[in-house]
């Protein structure tokens, strides 16, 4: 039995912005201090946190000077030194400015696109001197309240002239950096452009270089849009494009929560887990979450330390009910190896196929035992098996 307790190798990371969040939200001020990006690393690091993210403005106040922006940076990279920990990815915040309040890459100010790529180089450059291999970009303010606004036709070629443009930057310079898009169905914007894993992927396909971007799927934001996570994270590694992934919690279509992994949709959150560690998934676990503004700075760090904590009882509890061997009679009860065959065999032709024949009523009276199986993986979460 396992404690529970997270190390480096389990590699999960947190944003800089998630532990960091005061509290604000529309009709709330703060209700906590500022934190210092070079404590946050140490903190984490004791929690057995393996990284830290940032957009650029979490660690670098805007207007800071290039003296305040080299001391913030000098105590930031002292700290990773100090604990080992590490920046797997990092971010540009092209939403809190006013001047982002139509978009950034998609802004119908020319002169506001062509200032968001600049930010987002500028951040590129400090990513990859700390080590970055994965840059996640989430476009919140590009979209729309009103159709008449918004050109979508030209939106998305502004959107992908500007990963054409990045990701020529990133292959001149020779970086070892892949871009991760973050879809996001509304909120801030009434509707956001890739609202989902879906439109994602089909937008990276357009690119010049779709080799270099993938996905960052965020459990809240496919379920805001009333998707199960799962199958979309299925489907981005399905096609190869699962780069990033942001772990969290949502109950239902509503406002963004932001919980702590593991207390939104528990079940999802099994599978989940069970699908990322049966895929192989390498990448970092990395928890975009919001701790409740009812939270001090202790409620922070107990936040924190709970979606690792939750992580390593769903994983294995998915363990145990993959070793259970009640559970491998029940999945090919259900016929669920089958559907690994391909329908054609080996060496067939659509003329087997086609000659063959089936006993529709033998067939159609098969049933498929999944409320067995789901009861079995209920079960091992609840506990009793
Ligand atoms: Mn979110």
């Amino acid at each position: 039995m396992s404690n529970y307790q997270p190390v480096p190798a389990d590699r999960f990371t947190f944003g800089l912005w998630t532990v960091g969040w005061r509290g604000v939200n529309t009709f709330g001020d703060p209700v906590r201090p500022a934190l210092d990006g070079a404590d946050a690393v140490r903190r984490l690091a004791d929690l057995g946190a393996h990284g830290i993210t940032f957009h650029d403005d979490d660690l670098i106040p805007p207007g800071s000077s290039d003296t305040e922006r080299e001391d913030i940076l000098k105590r930031f990279r002292a700290a990773l030194e100090e604990t080992g920990l590490k920046v797997p990815m990092a971010t540009t915040n092209l939403f809190s400015d006013p001047v982002f309040r139509d978009g950034g890459f998609t802004s119908n100010s020319r002169d506001v696109r062509r200032y968001a790529i600049r930010k987002v180089i500028r951040n590129i450059e400090l990513a990859v001197s700390l080590g970055a291999t994965t840059y996640v970009c989430w476009g919140g303010m590009d979209g729309a309240e009103t159709e008449a606004g918004k050109n979508d036709h030209a939106a998305l070629d502004r959107l992908r002239e500007a990963f054409d443009i990045l990701c020529g930057y990133v292959r001149e310079q020779g970086y070892d950096l892949r871009f991760a898009l973050e879809p996001k169905p509304n909120e801030p914007r009434g509707d956001i452009l890739l609202p989902t894993v879906g439109h994602a992927l089909a937008f990276i396909n357009e690119l010049e270089h779709p080799e270099m971007v993938g996905v960052n799927p965020e459990v809240g934001h496919e379920q805001m849009a009333g998707l199960n996570f799962a199958h979309g994270v299925a489907q981005a590694l399905w096609a190869g494009k699962l780069f990033h992934i942001d772990l969290n919690g949502q109950r239902g279509i509503k406002y963004d929560q932001d919980l702590r992994f593991g207390a939104g949709d528990v079940k999802e959150a099994f599978f989940l887990v069970d699908l990322l560690e049966s895929a192989g998934y390498d990448g970092p676990r990395h928890f975009d979450f919001k701790t409740p503004r009812t939270e001090d700075m202790d409620g922070v760090w107990e936040s924190a330390a709970a979606c690792m904590r939750n992580y390593l009882i769903l994983k294995e509890k998915a363990r145990a009910f993959r070793a259970d061997p009640e559970v491998a009679e029940a999945l090919a009860a259900s016929r669920v190896p089958e559907l690994s065959e391909p329908t054609l065999g080996e060496g067939e032709s659509l003329s087997d196929l086609l000659d063959e024949g089936i006993d529709l009523a033998a067939v159609g009276e098969r049933g498929y035992h999944f409320e067995r199986l789901d009861q079995l993986a209920m079960e091992h979460l609840f506990g009793v098996r």
